[in-house]
């Protein structure tokens, strides 16, 4: 990872719970801080890796690092830009092998561009033929392939793409049939380790039209609600499309797309923007202007986050990624100084399941080893994730806790234990 600058900071936090719907969870939440500006500083937390690793993006007038993008990693946060010679301006997306896409503005050019950053080197994505491109890459899957909204062409359609950082092909994803052209506005929103792509499509003034693109082949997605478009904002691993869908003028829901089976599930009002391999999603729900909540969709169940974060922030809060283990980021708007701050939501699971599929395995126990290992434990602070094996709570990790994490091993054979999970 670069690390240019490297802060100190460490995140805050505090614990709450609630209820919903009969169904208790709990998080704890980190505000991932800044980077040491003076005035109001304004970050924006994109994606987040299984590892909790976190991109994004810095934005205030009055910092020197302003529209810089950043990653954050255990409650420290860098400056991604590294040795680049323009600005690397916004991380959009990080695949689990941490490759990052970026929209970057290179020196003396008048146009911010995607690049894609691996090992600290910055790898510029070329187009389709007949394309410019404003950077717009939006996700990389484990493959190092991502996708992006804008091949801007002379006849200034907008396409989306997708591009492979193996052999440095980029396509066009092409248009819908019975879009006109010189009417059409496309972007590719997400992309999964199958290949599959989805994305948005607006033509003839018709509302949204989410897609899918599989093996060479763009596809619209019928929207099997009632009513009008369809919007396709994230994919997951199992093939799992989130969105939302248009039941009437102006009202939405969250819905989830089966691309398997063809099977579409309203999953709650408000739209989803983002959907882990287990099937939770996140999205959001506009209450008005300046009220808007993060939502959770899991297992049926519609749980307004806001409760989970302190006073100022709970009123104007929105996720952007969860990981497979659950795990929560987005940015939040404070109620009086209007100050953005990124956060991070790591939900509280028995002592011994880090991953939270209600059994304590070997797969939790690579993650004991990986806190046991780390430093520093006696401090009074534990790695991001790692209090779930603090079993006598003294914010420590030693023998005690060993021997307890022994007692609690369930074995992968335990009730509830979710085969479609990570471990
Ligand atoms: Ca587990
Ligand atoms: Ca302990
Ligand atoms: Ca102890
Ligand atoms: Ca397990």
């Amino acid at each position: 990872m670069p690390s240019v600058q490297r802060l100190g900071l460490v995140a805050s936090f505090v614990l709450a719970s609630a209820l919903a719907r009969g169904e208790e969870h709990d998080y704890l939440f980190y505000d991932l801080g800044d980077l040491g500006c003076t005035d109001p500083y304004a970050n924006e937390a994109y994606d987040i890796t299984d590892t909790g690793i976190i991109a994004g993006y810095g934005i205030e007038s009055g910092c020197p690092l302003q529209n810089h993008a950043i990653l954050w990693e255990n409650g420290r946060m860098t400056d991604l830009n590294g040795t680049y010679s323009g600005v690397v301006k916004s991380a959009r997306g990080i695949s689990e092998a941490n490759v990052i896409v970026a929209n970057a503005l290179p020196e003396g050019e008048p146009w911010p561009k995607d690049v894609v950053i691996r090992d600290d080197l910055f790898i510029p994505v070329t187009l389709p033929d007949g394309c410019t491109l404003h950077g717009s890459a939006n996700d990389i899957n484990a493959h190092g392939t991502l996708v992006a909204g804008e091949c801007i062409t002379d006849q200034a359609f907008r396409l989306p793409i997708l591009y492979s950082t193996e052999d440095g092909e980029a396509i066009s994803l092409g248009l819908l049939l019975g879009c006109l052209a010189e009417d059409f506005w496309g972007c590719a929103n997400g992309v999964n380790n199958n290949g599959v792509v989805t994305g948005t499509i607006w033509c003839n003034d018709d509302p949204a039209r989410g897609f899918t693109w599989v093996d060479g082949q763009i596809t619209e997605i019928p929207n099997l609600v009632g009513g009008k478009g369809v919007t396709g904002a994230a994919i997951n691993n199992n093939n799992l499309i989130v969105g939302e869908a248009q039941v009437a003028d102006g009202d939405y829901l969250a819905m989830s797309y089966n691309l398997n089976t063809g099977e579409m599930t309203v999953l709650g009002s408000g739209r989803a923007d983002a959907v882990n391999d287990r099937g939770s999603a996140v999205g959001r729900i506009i209450l008005n202007l300046s009220a808007v909540h993060g939502i959770l969709f899991e297992d049926g169940i519609e749980l307004d986050l806001s409760v989970f974060f302190p006073g100022e922030l709970e009123g104007n809060n929105r996720p952007h990624a969860i990981n497979n283990y659950g795990w929560i980021v987005g940015h939040a708007e404070a109620e009086e100084s209007d100050d953005w701050h990124s956060w991070l939501l790591v939900p509280v699971y028995d002592k011994g399941d880090y991953d939270g599929d209600t059994d304590v395995d070997h797969q939790d126990f690579q993650h004991f080893q990986r806190c046991f290992a780390a430093d520093p434990y006696t401090n009074g602070t534990l790695h991001v994730g790692c209090s779930v094996f603090d079993f006598d709570d003294d914010v420590d990790l030693d023998l005690d806790d060993y021997a307890a994490f022994q007692s609690a091993f369930t074995g992968p054979t335990a009730p509830n234990n979710n085969p479609n999970g990570p471990g």
